[in-house]
């Protein structure tokens, strides 16, 4: 028999949002798909997520965010990952560059995505203090995720609308990872309407890299977030940063075809889960 090995563990730091998928409810299960145990942090407690639907509850979890913290490092908890997504308050970036100074090991992975900005604009409950304080807390990550809308920021430029060429995006690219990341996955490139995908450069292996899948109309939330999870779960698996863009990409990209076959209203999140064994046969977890 073969020996089960214990499941990697992720620290998941984002809000639990109840209805409308992303963050925590499409974070932990792609990462329990891919074999991978994820820890809460939340960061927020809402109904549902911001994007264009109104009337909201939220509750900004801030004060249990240390406490959080300092049980866990009381229980001597090893993280092989710690992934930072939508933070409820400029408080909390400190507090997650606490956490990261308290868990980061030679060998785990810090994956940092800038949640804050899309389509050219600061998400509204951000102010524009936040910006320089998420640029100081990707300084502190392996891995940054940003879309073009938060690299801007990030680099303190103006947003530029699509289309984009090669030699704007290769400046984003070395911007951002000049902030201190290795590695740098940007997300929403196109340089045509027909497609849409991501660039990766790794300052380890100085390879700058591109994965587009053919373009579906229309802005489906939480995307970002079924991205950067599944880009982590193959991390995790063992996959280079090249391959686990590719493989995010077209996870991505099904999960937004069905819902867009389906006609699903495009604010209540993609349909990740009925993608789930294309992933798993992506990551070699499953075979045909
Ligand atoms: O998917 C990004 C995200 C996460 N969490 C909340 C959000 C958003 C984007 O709007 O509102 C609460």
């Amino acid at each position: 028999m073969n020996k089960i090995n214990s499941p990697q563990r992720v620290a998941a730091i984002h809000d639990l949002s109840g209805f409308g998928k992303c963050s925590l409810t499409v974070a932990i299960p792609i990462l329990a798909a891919a074999g991978i145990e994820a820890s809460a942090l939340p960061t927020a407690l809402l109904s549902t997520h911001t994007g264009g639907i109104s009337g909201f509850t939220y509750l900004d979890t801030t004060s249990e965010m240390r406490p959080f913290a300092e049980h866990w490092k009381s229980l001597g908890i090893y993280f092989d990952a710690i992934y930072s997504g939508f933070l409820g308050s400029t408080g909390q970036l400190d507090i997650v560059k606490d956490f990261i100074a308290d868990f980061k090991r030679e060998d785990n992975i810090v994956l940092v995505d800038p949640v804050m900005a899309d389509n050219g604009e600061l998400y509204k409950i951000f102010t524009p203090d936040f910006v320089p304080g998420m640029r100081e807390l990707c300084k502190r990550a392996d891995i940054i995720v940003p879309n073009i809308t938060e690299a801007a920021l990030l680099l303190g430029e103006d947003y530029r609308p699509e289309p984009y060429t090669a030699d704007y995006i290769e400046h984003l690219l070395a911007g951002l990872s000049g902030l201190g990341p290795d590695r740098v996955v940007l997300t929403g490139v196109c340089f045509t309407d027909k497609e849409l995908g991501v660039a990766t450069c790794d300052r380890t292996t100085g390879v700058n890299d591109y994965s587009f899948v053919p373009r579906i109309p229309g802005y489906y939330h939480g995307t970002g977030d079924v991205y950067a999870s599944a880009l982590l779960a193959g991390l995790l698996n063992g996959f280079s940063l090249i391959e686990s863009a590719g493989i995010a990409v077209r996870y991505t990209a099904g999960s937004i075809r069905r819902t867009y076959e389906a006609g699903t209203d495009i604010r209540f999140g993609v349909n990740f889960e009925q993608g789930v064994p294309d992933l798993l046969k992506d990551l070699r977890l499953i075979h045909d």
